[in-house]
């Protein structure tokens, strides 16, 4: 499958430009709000979207599977790249571009196999991290939390830009993107440092226009990331 079937690569650095992550609990619980601030950030310029459906009193079943199927039909519109985080079965059920898991998830082999020729991504938050991953099996790279943030209650230390940095520098040659409170102030460095793009929550799911902040995002990365 890896080296015989596969065309790669199945993800370009420029799709993962301005990565938004969102679900449910990132928006007040309501899926009506979810579904308009991920339509008011395509068309505002995200590049890619990851439905992160996560924690305490979040969407799970038919009801998971709709809205997933929802958000699919969005990004489809404005030609989106559509992850799906950790639940492989739902990425494969309603045929999004990919699956994006962490080190605690699924082991990369196995999301591999599920999933055939579907965009895998990983979290990896430190030079040990990478050592431990099969890399081979995966597309792109999540790495963080680069700063703090309140939206993953059990994220790690910040590791900072030098994260990307000290990972390159030990032979990661796959698209990255940045994430854990970047915001538009400092995301400069996470970018300079070899990031392909940043990966927000809050800083357009909380924002007052985020059809906007995806607009000023988009433009920021695509100054620095010719
Ligand atoms: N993984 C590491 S940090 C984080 C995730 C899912 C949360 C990012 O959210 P924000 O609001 O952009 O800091
Ligand atoms: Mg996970």
């Amino acid at each position: 499958l890896l080296s015989k079937n596969r065309i790669r690569p199945v993800v370009v650095p420029d799709q993962l430009k301005v990565y938004f992550i969102s679900g449910t609990q990132d928006v007040g619980f309501n899926e009506r709000h979810l579904l308009d601030t991920v339509e008011a950030a395509c068309r505002g310029g995200v590049t890619c979207f990851q439905f992160r459906e996560k924690g305490i009193g979040t969407l799970e079943g038919q009801q998971k599977l709709e809205l997933a199927q929802q958000l699919k039909e969005i990004c489809a519109m404005y030609n989106v790249l559509y992850i799906i985080n950790d639940d492989v079965d739902l990425a494969v059920a309603v045929n999004a571009d990919g699956v994006h898991v962490g080190q605690e998830d699924m082991r990369l082999e196995d999301v591999r196999n599920l999933v055939g020729n579907k965009v895998v991504g990983i979290s990896i938050h430190s030079v040990e991290e990478l050592h431990k991953t099969d890399v081979v099996y995966a597309d792109c790279v999540g790495v963080g939390p680069m700063y703090a943030t309140s939206s993953k209650p059990d994220a790690q230390e910040p590791c900072g830009p030098d994260c990307i940095t000290e990972l390159r520098a030990e032979g990661l040659t796959l698209p990255c993107v940045g994430i854990g409170g970047i915001t538009l102030a400092n995301a400069t460095p996470v970018l300079q440092a070899g990031a392909s793009g940043v990966a927000v929550i809050s800083a357009i799911a909380h924002a007052d226009d985020p059809y906007e902040a995806a607009e000023e995002f988009k433009n920021l990365v695509d100054k620095i990331k010719i």
